[in-house]
C-alpha cells in the first residue's frame, strides 16, 4: 500500500486541510494530492471538500486502506476480495522477500486448517495471514500461535464475546453458559470461533519467514455446526475492521516474547485444569493438563506422570473437579 496515500487519509482524518498545505507538507504535487483524494473515495471513504480543504466524513466498513487507517501496528496490508487461501498468498510473497505484511481476504475459496483440513471461510469473516520475518529460531516458532490466540481472545473479549483458548490454536466460546453469572455445571457446550494455522520457513537456528494464518467468524452464515461467530454469540456490533486491527495490534505488541505471552495464555486458556486426551504424532496422551511452558508445550499428568506435548490435537474430555 501506498506510503504517501495513507500520509493523505491521516491528514484528512485531522482536516480540514488544504491540498496547497498537503503537498507542501508531503513534498509532493497538488496533482499527486489530488489523485490520492481520489483514490481514497474510490476506496469508499467518505471526503467533503470545500474552502477549509478536504476532511475525512466516513471510513468503509472493510478493505485494504481502511485496514491500515488507524492500525496501531507496522504492517502494510494487502487486500483481496476473494483469495484460495491468504496463508497461500503470504507464502508467494515470502518467497518473493516480502515482510511485514498482513494479507486479508473477505472470502477463501480454499482456505486451509492444520493437517490439510478445511477452513470453510464465507465472506464476512476475519481472514488475515501475517507474514513476518523474525529473528528467532525455528524453535520460537509456536509462541507466534499462541500470541495469535492471545490476540483474537482478547479482541472478541473487547467485542463482548467471551472468549477462551483451548490449546494449542482455538479460540472457542460457550454457546450454553448460564445467563446469570454462574460458573454452570462446568459441562457448558463450545464452539469454535477461530483457528490459527503457523507456517514457516527457516534453517536451524534462524526462521527466514513466518505467516501466522487467522481464521474468525464474525458472520454465522454458512459454518459448520462446530463453529460459533461473534455475532451469534451477541457481538452484535462488532466492526470487523476494528477486530481486525485489535487483533494485528496485540499480535505484534506480544511478539514471541514468552514473558508476555505465556501469562496472557493462561489468563484465558480453557485447556489447563481440564482432562485431556491429545493425538500426538507419537500417540495418545491422557491426563489433566496442568501447564504450558515456553514455546508452547503443554504439561499432562498422567498416570505415570507429567508428559510434555508440543504438537496433537487436544479434545477436552470433562473438568478435572466435575463429578
Ligand atoms: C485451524 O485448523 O483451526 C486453522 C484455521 C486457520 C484458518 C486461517 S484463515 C486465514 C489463513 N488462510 C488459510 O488458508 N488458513 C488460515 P484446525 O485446528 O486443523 O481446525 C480445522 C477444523 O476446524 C476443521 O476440520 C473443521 O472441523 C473446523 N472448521 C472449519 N472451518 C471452520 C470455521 N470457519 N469455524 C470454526 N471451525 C471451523
Amino acid at each position: 500500500m501506498n506510503e504517501t496515500r495513507r500520509q493523505v487519509l491521516a491528514a484528512l482524518a485531522d482536516g480540514p486541510v488544504g491540498g496547497p498545505t498537503l503537498a507542501d507538507e508531503l513534498d509532493v504535487s497538488r496533482a499527486a494530492v489530488w489523485k490520492h483524494v481520489e483514490a481514497i473515495r474510490e476506496a469508499g471513504f467518505g471526503v467533503e471538500s470545500d474552502d477549509d480543504g478536504y476532511r475525512l466524513t466516513s471510513v468503509p466498513a472493510y478493505g485494504g486502506l481502511a485496514i491500515a487507517h488507524g492500525l496501531d501496528a507496522p504492517y502494510e496490508i494487502e487486500y483481496h476480495e476473494s483469495l484460495a487461501s491468504t496463508n497461500t498468498r503470504a507464502r508467494e510473497l515470502a518467497d518473493g522477500g516480502a515482510g511485514d505484511v498482513v494479507v486479508v481476504a473477505d472470502e477463501q475459496t480454499g482456505g486451509r486448517g492444520r493437517l490439510d483440513r478445511e477452513w470453510a471461510a464465507p465472506p464476512g469473516g476475519v481472514y488475515a495471514s501475517i507474514l513476518t520475518r523474525p529473528t528467532v529460531p525455528p524453535s520460537q516458532v509456536p509462541l507466534a500461535t499462541l500470541a495469535a490466540a492471545v490476540a483474537v481472545t482478547r479482541a472478541a473479549r473487547e467485542a463482548g464475546v467471551d472468549a477462551r483458548i483451548k490449546w494449542p490454536n482455538d479460540v472457542l466460546v460457550a454457546v450454553d453458559e448460564p445467563t446469570d453469572g454462574s460458573d454452570g455445571d462446568g459441562n457448558a457446550e463450545y464452539r469454535k470461533l477461530a483457528g490459527i494455522l503457523t507456517e514457516m520457513e527457516g534453517e536451524a537456528d534462524r526462521v527466514s519467514w513466518l505467516v501466522v494464518g487467522i481464521g474468525a467468524n464474525v458472520d454465522a452464515d454458512d459454518l459448520p455446526p462446530t463453529a460459533t461467530s461473534l455475532r451469534e454469540r451477541g457481538g452484535a456490533d462488532v466492526d470487523r475492521r476494528v477486530f481486525l486491527q485489535r487483533v494485528l495490534e496485540e499480535f505484534h505488541d506480544l511478539g514471541t516474547d514468552a514473558a508476555a505471552v505465556l501469562p496472557a495464555w493462561r489468563e484465558h486458556a480453557l485447556t489447563l485444569g481440564q482432562r485431556v486426551r491429545v493425538e500426538t504424532p507419537t500417540g495418545e496422551v491422557v491426563g489433566e493438563a496442568v501447564d504450558i511452558e515456553p514455546p508452547g508445550a503443554l504439561l499432562v499428568e498422567t498416570a505415570d506422570g507429567v508428559v510434555r506435548v508440543s504438537a496433537g490435537d487436544c479434545e477436552h474430555l470433562r473438568p478435572v473437579d466435575a463429578s
